[in-house]
């Protein structure tokens, strides 16, 4: 891309420049694809927390006070900006974050139908009513807003995540307090300006608060704060742990998206046209960057020798380079740590006796780019059953359903799993509960590109969170339980007598 396209964007969000002066509390971003320095943006430091969070905290006293569907109503121009400036979103993402074009306009259009998510749920924030087992009592439950929650969230959905959690959390009448990556600011900008040209035409209070950062000092003030009545944190596991133990010191709520080891299992049924798509797509997409990125196929040994044919062919096609280039299929890694880890899994699966069938290369031109590699390995190896970040997926033959769905539990994560087979019998076993332990189980389709109306997330080391669809919106909320008697006695519950007259 030009340098003077790039000067538009970053203009058109009113981002500043790569001219900007550096300064002491700067944040460098850069162009994964060349290396290249786009932007310098100030950080919020100690004093900016404090502003930042006496203003969501004020923001989200006023904002409970606005009717739901008046909450929602902001949300709908929320979406609209977004319809509107998608195009210009996606390249920014594109730009600093490498995915592909393609895949940063996938990820605008994930934030619009939150949007449209959002709105809808802002009429449906429904509690229930029971029957109480006392004469003249009703008793019933409502959902009140939490106050301000915290959202940290990762380069690799460097906008959308915030939308899962910012937009559910605005109808539910809370103010959110975001804290992207320190790799991706401009995305996390780009949105905050949007946010807060529609905050100002809308007259709102300012619900959507932005802390940058350039490392974990203000994540952890989030999780150690007690103003923060939710943390949502997407990121490892390892970090994760530590936000959760913190936020847990004080009793506070935590929502955690963490890593994935995702599997695809093939049966002998299986349709190895589509399942080779969905393989290529999950192992490829974003880099293999993504939470749900497929990074094992458990293949029946019958149908091996076929789908490897297959997806090398695949490999051998994709092109890799320029995001913002509509042919690429593959952009960069978001930095030198992701090249330097890719290297390191691509040699300890090689130690370990994997088979290296396509890539597996570090290209030397500019940028983070490496060469996607499909590695024929053993379930049981320790690099099988660790999470790199990056474009490698590991071929293990297998003898049975009864097998694959064993070596897909054993797995420290439970995110995303995906079988593809023709076999209603394997299909139903898997989907049971003797059957995928992950948060997302599919048939025919693969671990990763989930529909947000579901809700997102999954078990043991991924965190137990849920977030988006369904009724992830009540993470959002506090529950009140009422009983009200209209009666002229004070019966007691469980029957009891306590008669004594004051
Ligand atoms: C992530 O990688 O953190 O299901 C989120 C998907 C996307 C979201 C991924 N809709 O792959």
């Amino acid at each position: 891309m030009a340098r003077s396209n790039i000067g538009a964007l970053l203009k058109h969000f009113d981002l500043p420049s790569s001219e900007a002066g550096a300064s002491a509390d700067g944040l460098e971003s850069y162009n994964p694809a060349d290396g290249s320095l786009l932007s310098r943006v100030h950080t919020s430091g100690a004093a900016g927390y404090n502003t930042v969070m006496s203003q969501a905290v004020a923001a989200a006293r006023a904002w409970a006070d606005v009717p739901a569907p008046q909450r929602g109503d902001l949300v709908r121009q929320v979406g609209d900006a977004l319809r509107q400036h998608k195009r210009e979103l996606a390249e920014l993402i594109a730009l600093e974050n490498g995915k592909i074009i393609a895949e940063g306009l996938g990820e605008v259009q994930e934030m619009i139908d939150m949007a449209d998510l959002a709105i809808g749920q802002s009429r449906m924030l429904y509690g229930r009513s029971m029957h109480s087992e006392r004469s003249q009592h009703r008793m019933y439950e409502q959902w009140h807003p939490l106050g301000v929650v915290g959202v940290i969230t990762a380069f690799n959905f460097p906008v959308a995540v915030w939308s899962w959690n910012a937009l559910l959390a605005a109808v539910c009448g809370n103010a959110t307090v975001w804290k992207p990556s320190p790799k991706t600011p401009l995305c996390a900008l780009a949105v905050q300006q949007l946010c807060d040209r529609v905050l100002r035409c809308h007259g709102a209070p300012a619900i959507f608060q932005l802390l940058i950062d350039r490392g974990a000092e203000l994540g952890a003030r989030l999780a150690a704060d007690r103003r923060v009545n939710l943390l949502s944190f997407t990121g490892s596991t390892a970090v994760g742990r530590q936000i959760a133990q913190t936020v847990a010191t004080r009793l506070g709520r935590s929502l955690l998206e963490l890593g994935g080891n995702n599997a695809i299992i093939v049966d002998e049924t299986a349709d190895l046209d589509l399942a080779a798509r969905a393989i290529v797509f999950g192992a490829l997409g974003t880099a293999g960057q993504r939470c749900t990125s497929t990074r094992r196929v458990l293949v029946h040994r019958s149908q091996l020798t076929e789908l490897q044919r297959r997806l090398v062919h695949a490999y051998r096609q994709v092109r890799i380079g320029d995001p913002l280039d509509p042919t690429t299929l593959v952009g960069p890694l978001i930095d030198l740590d992701a090249v330097r880890a890719f290297e390191r899994g691509i040699a300890s699966a090689q130690a370990a006796g994997g088979q290296l069938l396509v890539g597996g290369k570090t290209l030397t031109r500019a940028g983070h780019f490496v060469e996607p590699a499909i590695v024929l390995a053993r379930n049981d190896w320790d690099i099988v059953q660790h999470e790199t970040f990056g474009p490698i997926l590991y071929l293990i033959a297998v003898d049975s359903i009864d097998e694959a769905i064993r070596l897909q539990n054993e797995s420290a994560y439970g995110l995303s799993s995906g079988l593809f087979t023709q076999r209603l019998q394997h299909a139903e076993q898997y989907l049971s509960h003797q059957g995928s332990d992950c948060g997302i189980a599919n048939v025919n389709i693969g671990t990763s590109g989930a529909e947000i109306g579901g809700a997102f997330g999954g078990e043991k080391d991924t965190g137990g969170g849920r977030e988006a669809g369904s009724d992830a919106w009540k993470t959002y909320m506090r529950r009140q339980t009422n009983t009200v008697n209209w009666s002229s006695a004070l019966p007691l519950a469980q029957g009891i007598e306590f008669d004594i007259a004051p």
